[in-house]
């Protein structure tokens, strides 16, 4: 019947019609889609135009990955799917990286590509482009649909959102090849053919048993913890699970993207007593966050020896017993959930020991006394810690701020030393440690807050991306860009042992990044001590011009992998 509609030739020269083109347009308006991130080409480059002069904001990427990263994290700031429209073969290829990141980490988003002539890439007969696309997406997201005729692009795009945003929210590939765009229908006949999407990701609510049995276990606990992951913060409960924090006097430790769901300086936040609190604990509830490599997959030498209980509050009900039992699954949104288990825990409901609470308290106040002098070190050349002591003041200064992260000394100084004071101000490299999510990110951040943008970046982290600042000069976005520059990836000091190339791990030493924001009207800053890089971030972010400061670190300072060397493979062979 689709069929149908869509190759109905026009009846009459006054016929009223529509066509592709109009019809994306209008099933993106009908369902609130106000923002593309993308790169122009055949086949989109008229769409783009078209969606634009129909108000939709259409930004224009110098590459398809970080207009890619760019959705992903717009579907975690706003709950609702992330669009990034890429052009065929090459430009869907390098979109679908953000794709499969946005899918491992639970963000919603829609990568709409361009394909070329179905008949001809069938046939595999070199058509411009050519890419079966589909097949190729469907290994790297929740879902993926193709859409052939006119008539049918109200359904595709009600299937896609629908996709991405319900259940545990992902990636999901919308395929429209060429001909769709051109192809002509009744515009009456058009216009039914939409659908708004009635309530996107219905509410699950958990079972009672399942809250009943996990309260059961939580008050039984001597030493309880409760781990915040980003799922938590993505699902906007935060006066919830604030209350249920605090109801239960139980400490927590917020995963990266968690800090300032509730503030790192909350009395019970657990963030600098976090080898403690994972040792010591009994009994875990974990809100939104998996217990994949990032928390040692809940199990060994992290975890002590202490016998612990798993309480896990997900959407995701295969995600229960993925790595060790969970003693008390509570499968469903995390509104709900949280508010069913604040509905269970009643009026009087008794707090979490004390003398627990007590002992976390003073190892993080421990810690964090160990670590104040080294923020406050004027260290020339400058290290880590004495930039991120004047970088840590400014946030807690502008906690409105956006702060984008990447890097791998620089990410895991950054997360541990700078505290976040609000929900979902914290984006990073998420599941996978994936580098070059930074110039996307700030920008999705600045388009979707309208709040300013502070990134810190490694400087090879932001080498994944750079060519994005042209982007953020020419949209005029209020991102100030922090580069850490200690000439390469982890430590510049690296030295090839075997000829005259440069090590693998070195860059061009005293690179000045400053001047690529120049390049394009924005300002550039070098910065050599604490005092002159706390000087010009203040400045970039009181004016909101783009700027990108080239911070100069000690090229010693850092260490291999940052936090996570032991993940590096050993040669078991003696060496040489
Ligand atoms: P982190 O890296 O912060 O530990 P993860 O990405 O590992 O977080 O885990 C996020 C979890 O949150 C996923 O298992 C996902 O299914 C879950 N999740 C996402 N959104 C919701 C929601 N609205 N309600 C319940 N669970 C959710
Ligand atoms: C897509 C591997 C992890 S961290 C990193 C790389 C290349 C860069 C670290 O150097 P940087 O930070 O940013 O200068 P610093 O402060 O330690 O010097 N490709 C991808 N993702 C990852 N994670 C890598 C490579 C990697
Ligand atoms: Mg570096």
């Amino acid at each position: 019947m689709a069929e149908a509609a869509a190759l109905k030739k026009p009846e009459a020269e006054s016929e009223d019609l529509t066509d592709g083109f109009n019809l994306i347009i209008d099933a993106m308006k009908l369902n609130g889609i106000e923002t593309i991130y993308g790169v122009p080409g055949i086949p989109i480059t008229d769409f783009g135009r078209m969606a634009q002069a129909a108000g939709i904001r259409v930004l224009s990427f110098r590459h398809e990955q970080n207009a890619g990263y760019a959705a992903a994290i717009a579907g975690f700031l706003t709950k609702k799917p992330g669009i990034c429209l890429t052009v065929s073969a090459p430009g869907f290829l390098n979109g679908l990286t953000a794709l499969a990141h946005a899918t491992t980490n639970c963000f919603p988003m829609i990568l709409i590509s361009g394909s070329s002539e179905r008949e001809i890439v069938d046939l595999q007969q070199g058509d411009y482009e050519e890419m079966d696309q589909l097949a190729v997406a469907k290994t790297m997201c929740k879902a993926a649909y193709r859409v052939l005729h006119a008539a049918d692009i109200g359904i595709g795009f009600a299937r896609a959102i629908r996709a991405a945003v319900s259940g545990r929210p992902g990636g999901v590939y919308l395929d429209l090849p060429a001909k769709l765009f051109g192809q002509v229908m009744n515009a009456e006949a058009g216009r039914k053919s939409l659908v708004k999407v009635i309530d996107a990701a219905p509410a699950q609510l958990p079972a009672p048993a399942s809250i009943k049995r996990a309260l059961d276990v939580l008050k039984a606990a001597r030493k309880p913890l409760i781990i915040l992951g980003k799922g938590a913060a993505y699902a906007q409960a935060d006066e919830a699970i604030k209350a249920l924090v605090e109801k239960s006097g139980v400490p927590f430790l917020p995963m990266s993207m968690a800090k300032g769901l509730l503030p790192d300086t909350h009395p019970q936040c657990a963030g600098a007593a976090r080898s403690t609190v994972l040792k010591d604990s009994d009994v875990v509830m974990l809100v939104g966050a998996r217990l994949n490599w990032l928390l040692s997959h809940g199990k060994g030498k992290a975890w002590g020896d202490a016998p612990k209980k798993f309480i896990q509050v997900d959407i995701e009900p295969k995600e229960m017993d993925s790595n060790i039992e969970i003693v008390a699954p509570v499968v469903g949104d995390i509104g709900s959930c949280v508010a069913a288990l604040l509905d269970g825990m009643g009026g009087n409901w008794t707090k979490a020991p004390a003398d627990w609470m007590g002992a976390v308290s003073a190892k993080r106040e421990e810690n964090v006394a160990k670590m104040a002098p080294r923020l406050m070190n004027n260290n020339n050349p400058m290290d880590y810690h004495g930039a991120l002591g004047v970088l840590r003041t400014i946030v807690k200064e502008r906690p409105d701020a956006v702060l984008v992260n990447e890097g791998a000394n620089t990410l895991d100084l950054t997360r541990g030393v700078i505290d976040m004071y609000k929900p979902r101000k914290r984006l990073d490299v998420g599941t996978w440690g994936v580098m070059g999510i930074g110039m996307g990110q700030a920008i999705a951040a600045a388009i979707e807050t309208g709040k300013p943008v502070l990134a810190i970046e490694g400087d090879s982290a932001f080498g994944f991306s750079g060519m994005e600042v042209e982007t953020i000069c020419r949209y005029d976005l209020p991102v100030c860009i922090v580069v850490f520059n200690n000439d390469g990836i982890y430590r510049g000091t690296d030295v090839n042992k075997a000829g005259s190339d440069p090590a693998p791990t070195v860059f061009v030493k005293g690179a000045r990044y400053d001047k690529m924001m120049e390049a394009f009207g924005g300002v550039g800053v070098n910065a050599t001590t604490p005092d002159e890089l706390k000087r010009a971030v203040n400045a970039a972010m009181d004016s909101g011009k783009p700027t990108l400061i080239n911070a100069v670190i000690d090229p010693a300072a850092g260490s291999e992998s940052g936090r996570i060397g032991n993940l590096n493979p050993q040669s078991q062979l003696k060496k040489k």
